[in-house]
């Protein structure tokens, strides 16, 4: 008799998790209310890229993956894993409605002996005092008849270099047995699990290997925008650094920070700082260096074009997802870079092989057909987000004017005077020759 596990949110965490418990032969029952992907799945459609089709279909013919929007289906499961969304509101502060919500309606089904284990990222506290009190309304006692459990998601979209399986998994409880119930959970499906002692701390090492990549993905923006006045090439100067095999790491500027992890988790321990009225200066810090990246790139362009009025320029972006190979534009800094060279009235299209309109973000933009004829015709060339299957040879060699912000040109021959973000052009040491 195969195990059998619950699994809350089919999106790019629950699904992959899916299928790695269902390559250990467990039966799955997804559990979504979004009515279209329990339809794509039924027919055996995968709509996340890391998860393939062909074995989509298998589960779900084979009986393995059951998917449904009703809770009352999870009682046949050991266990039930929550991989809803922990969003930012309008205020910038954490939505914690999802997992409300999914902890509220699944707690009249919970059966005596279940776990339930949440995997969404959220601010250190959310299991014990936002969750467990709503798995309480079961009438089960915890530990006793229902274990309670966290294991942050370490899913990485769109990366082939580690199978889910074979990335180490934190795991914790709010009790002894709650915490030998996770980790056995995870045991079953993960290659390395890594049992901490609280919940607190699985839910704190989460944001910590967010916020450490925010934060010094600020860090290297600002210095990117030094040696850019210094007139220093960032990218050699991080390069020449990157020979140091020990005590440093590179990351790289950019021209914003997206996504729905590292712009949003640092913001969840943001707020709890703030309910403790403790500081987090280097989130506010690294938060108003990021979000000012746009309007930064938007005034290198001015500066290249040697012209502070975009009116009625023609300026072409290619690239609008949060980051290359992801067709995903959550808070993808191309859609504000675009919004602010409208505003400036320039003429402005886009090319994403990835995403072919931006109605869903209020821009009434389709993507444009990358040929020879709009690279001539633009008056520059904005390089946001360098996908693999660019064409970035014809780019040089038609457009007149590039501004890669991702470096992506470096060495390439061709037509266009390309500038980089933080390739010191017209800073101070080089006007000295
Ligand atoms: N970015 C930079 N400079 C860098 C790295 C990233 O500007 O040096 C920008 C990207 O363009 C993007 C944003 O930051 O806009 C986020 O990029 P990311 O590579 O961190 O991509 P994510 O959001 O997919 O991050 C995920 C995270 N995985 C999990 O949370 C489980 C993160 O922890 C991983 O380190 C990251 O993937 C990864 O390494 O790819």
């Amino acid at each position: 008799m195969s195990r059998t596990i619950a699994i809350v949110g089919l999106g790019y965490v629950g699904l992959p998790l899916a299928e790695t418990y269902m390559d250990q032969g467990f039966r799955v029952i997804g559990i979504d209310k979004d009515e279209n992907k329990l339809k794509l799945l039924n027919e055996g459609r995968s709509y996340i890229a890391d998860v393939p089709e062909a074995k989509i279909r298998l589960f779900v013919q084979s009986g393995q993956l059951e998917v449904s929007s009703e809770y009352s289906s999870i009682a046949a499961a050991e266990a039930v894993i929550m991989c809803v969304p922990t969003p930012l509101n309008q205020q910038h502060e954490p939505d914690m409605a999802y997992l409300i919500e999914a902890s509220r309606d699944m707690s009249g089904h919970l059966q005596p002996g279940q776990l339930v284990a949440l995997e969404s990222s959220t601010y250190p506290g959310t299991t014990r005092e936002v969750i467990l009190p709503l798995l309480e309304q079961s009438g089960l006692r915890i530990g006793v008849e229902l274990f309670v459990g966290f294991s942050p998601e370490r899913v990485n979209p769109g990366s082939r270099r580690y199978a889910l399986q074979e990335i180490p998994k934190i795991v914790s409880g709010i009790t002894s047995a709650c915490a030998d119930r996770t980790e056995e959970l995870y045991q079953a499906a993960f290659h390395k699990v890594v049992r901490v002692s609280s919940t607190e701390t699985a839910e704190m090492a989460k944001l910590l290997e967010n916020t450490f990549r925010f934060v010094n993905i600020s860090f290297m923006n600002e210095f990117a925008m030094l040696c850019d006045r210094l007139g220093i090439n960032v990218w050699e100067v991080v390069e020449a650094a990157s020979t140091k095999p020990f005590g440093f790491k590179a990351f790289y500027p950019g021209p914003g920070v997206g996504g729905h992890c590292i712009p949003v988790d640092p913001l969840y321990l943001q707020w709890k700082a703030h309910q403790l009225e403790v500081d987090s200066t280097f989130i506010e810090a690294s938060t108003r260096i990021n979000r000012s990246m746009p309007a930064y790139v938007v005034s290198r362009i001015k500066q290249a074009m040697e012209d502070s009025v975009l009116t009625g320029k023609r300026i072409l972006v290619l690239g609008v997802t949060f980051k290359e190979d992801v067709a995903d534009i959550r808070e993808s800094s191309s859609i504000e870079i675009l919004r602010l060279l409208m505003a400036e009235g320039a003429q402005v299209e886009y090319h994403d092989p990835l995403v072919t309109d931006l109605k869903d973000s209020g821009l009434e933009l389709t993507s444009a057909e990358l040929d020879t004829e709009i690279l001539e015709a633009s008056d520059c060339v904005l390089l946001a987000v360098h996908h693999k299957g660019l064409p970035l040879d014809q780019v040089v060699a038609h457009a007149s004017l590039v501004f890669d912000t991702r470096n992506a040109l470096r060495g390439r021959q061709g037509k266009a005077r390309v500038i980089a973000l933080g390739d010191g052009t017209s800073g101070h040491f080089k006007s000295l020759g």
